[in-house]
């Protein structure tokens, strides 16, 4: 687990400045008309571009204040997913790094430097909080099953992106225990793998937003997909399905649904 300790060193000092903008009255600035953006988001993002550029040059970095490289071997990162909350002092917020080889994750780390929860998964070796093994749920009805979703930003000018989340609710909210929407995706995954949600989706999320938590459920035993079923691809599909498996298909047949 060299490289990912290497990592995880990395994004723990990115806490640090984190938390320090946690703290402070924050500079907020729009980047739509939802869309928010701080000096944070900006600052935890060069400090982890130019750390990671010295330790893993060979490595394309993709991120959502600045550089688009090319995806093949590529570091995925969200300096703040969660920035609402961030820019709110709400403390659920995390730093999300996805490390991709060939295309195929490799390494993930989800860090909530608030809480100092740090989630990581390393392919093919199960997916860990805090240094802890991480499993999903095993409920088998989606009636008594805790979801996770969110609201796109693009709902604010897209009737269509709306639409398709209030009807989306309206069949599923009845059929589950409840829903929740804490504004973090990458923390909703990780909520999914460590087992608190039976499941989670969204709509017109960014690879930086998942590129971590994918791994982290599928290390955990849980499944991704499309709202389809079918496997899901971060740069082209719309909706993002993750649960622990079990209520997948249920999940499927309301979410695919044309209504
Ligand atoms: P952010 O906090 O990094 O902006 C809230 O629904 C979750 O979805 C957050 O993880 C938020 O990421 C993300 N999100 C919502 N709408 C988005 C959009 N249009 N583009 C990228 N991320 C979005
Ligand atoms: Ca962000």
């Amino acid at each position: 687990m060299k490289t990912l300790n290497e990592f995880t060193e990395i994004i723990k000092k990115a806490g640090e400045i984190f938390k320090e903008g946690f703290e402070k009255k924050l500079q907020i600035h729009s980047k739509g008309i939802k869309d928010l953006v701080t000096d944070y988001d900006i600052k935890v993002e060069k400090f982890l571009i130019k750390e990671f550029r010295k330790k893993f040059a060979n490595f394309s970095i993709i991120a959502e204040e600045s550089a688009k490289e090319k995806f093949n071997n590529s570091i995925i990162i969200d300096p703040i997913d969660g920035t609402t909350n961030f820019a709110h002092h709400i403390p659920h917020c995390a730093i999300s790094v996805g490390i991709y080889e060939k295309k195929e994750p490799k390494y993930a780390i989800v860090y909530n430097p608030i809480l100092n929860e740090l989630y990581y998964a390393k392919k093919g070796e199960e997916a860990y909080k805090n240094g802890e093994k991480i499993k999903v749920s095993n409920q088998n009805c989606l009636q008594r099953s805790l979801l996770a979703t969110g609201f796109p930003y693009s709902s604010a000018e897209n009737e269509d992106d709306l639409k398709w989340v209030i009807n989306k609710l309206k069949h599923i909210l009845p059929r589950c225990q409840d829903i929740r929407r804490l504004g973090s995706a990458s923390l909703d995954l990780c909520y999914v793998a460590e087992g608190k949600y039976e499941g989670f989706y969204e709509i017109n999320l960014k690879p930086w937003d998942v590129s971590a938590g994918v791994l982290i459920v599928k290390e955990a035993g849980g499944l991704i997909s499309n709202e389809f079923g079918y496997e899901y691809n971060f740069f082209e599909d719309r909706c993002i399905v993750a649960s622990n498996g079990i209520i997948h298909d249920e999940m499927i047949e309301i979410l695919s649904k044309k209504v």
